[in-house]
């Protein structure tokens, strides 16, 4: 029998430099790894060692984190319009056990018969509505994909009046000029400030039913923010004043280091 190693045999040279061929890229692909390995771990020590953000109306982030969310926001702004849609559904598929999240200012329950909307225009001047007002309006229905940062989503269906045609019923055309509309819960424990192209956007809703039904307490009777082009967390549930500025509003979770965009 032929030795296989026998170099003079053309074949067993054939699966040697096979052999060889294997055991470089196996090294060069260790290596790859080890090497962006180690440049994942010091990017990591770098931004963890890395200085907080000076606390503004956002806060708590490193600040090289912070800069990349703004700059990305940037980027998010340049290309956001009225005309992109967000992807709808029949109501057919909409959950029937509508997933229910935090509560924070939403507690317990209030009464909706003396519950006002309270409108603060940049002047200063107040105006008081009523939910029997805000229904009065014409109705929009949505039936869309709810995200949650923390990582779960679900079709549902809310009910309400645009954002936009609550602004030219109430003559607020002068206030949507602003750069920016601040929502925040009666007991101003939940607040959060909207962008005003979003809050312009055609399927951004004042709700107040979820499934053609009244909104329970726990999903923000009687009236929530259902804006489409945002995460759950710019969904203010319960809102209990409205306020236009060209600064950024207060944002709970901005305070807490998320984004203050929060854009989808
Ligand atoms: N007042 C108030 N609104 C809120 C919150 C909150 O804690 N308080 N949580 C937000 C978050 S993080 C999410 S995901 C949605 C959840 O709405 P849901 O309970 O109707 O599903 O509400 C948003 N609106
Ligand atoms: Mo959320």
């Amino acid at each position: 029998m032929k030795n296989p190693f026998n170099k003079k045999n053309k074949a067993a040279q054939k699966l040697l430099t096979v052999e060889q061929k294997i055991s470089r890229r196996n090294f060069i692909s260790f290596g790859t790894f080890f090497i962006a390995a180690g440049a994942a771990y010091s990017g990591w020590r770098w931004l963890y060692n890395s200085p907080g953000e000076t606390a503004t109306v956002t806060a708590g982030a490193r600040a090289p984190l912070r800069r990349a969310l703004n700059k990305t926001e940037l980027a998010f702004r340049r290309v956001f319009s009225n005309n992109n849609l967000v992807k709808t559904y029949p109501k057919e598929l909409a959950a029937k056990n509508v997933r229910h999240n935090e509560d924070i200012g939403n507690e317990g329950t209030i009464e909706a018969a003396t519950w006002r909307l309270q409108v603060k225009k940049h002047s200063g001047e107040l105006l008081s509505i009523s939910i029997d007002d805000i229904k009065a309006l014409p109705k929009t229905d949505i039936v869309y994909d709810f995200k949650c940062v923390e990582g779960w989503d679900q079709i549902s269906h809310w009910g309400g009046v645009k954002f936009s045609d609550f602004i030219s019923h109430f003559k607020l055309d002068d206030q949507v000029k602003l750069q920016y509309v601040g929502l925040a819960t009666p007991d101003k424990q939940y607040y959060v400030g909207i962008d005003m192209p979003s809050a312009m956007h055609p399927q951004t809703l004042l709700a107040y039913e979820v499934n053609e039904q009244p909104l329970p307490p726990q999903h923000g009777a009687p009236l929530r923010l259902i804006i489409p082009v945002k995460y759950g967390i710019k969904n203010l549930k319960r809102i209990g004043t409205m306020t236009f500025s060209d600064n950024r509003p207060p944002d709970y979770w901005a305070e807490q280091g998320y984004d203050y965009y929060s854009g989808l």
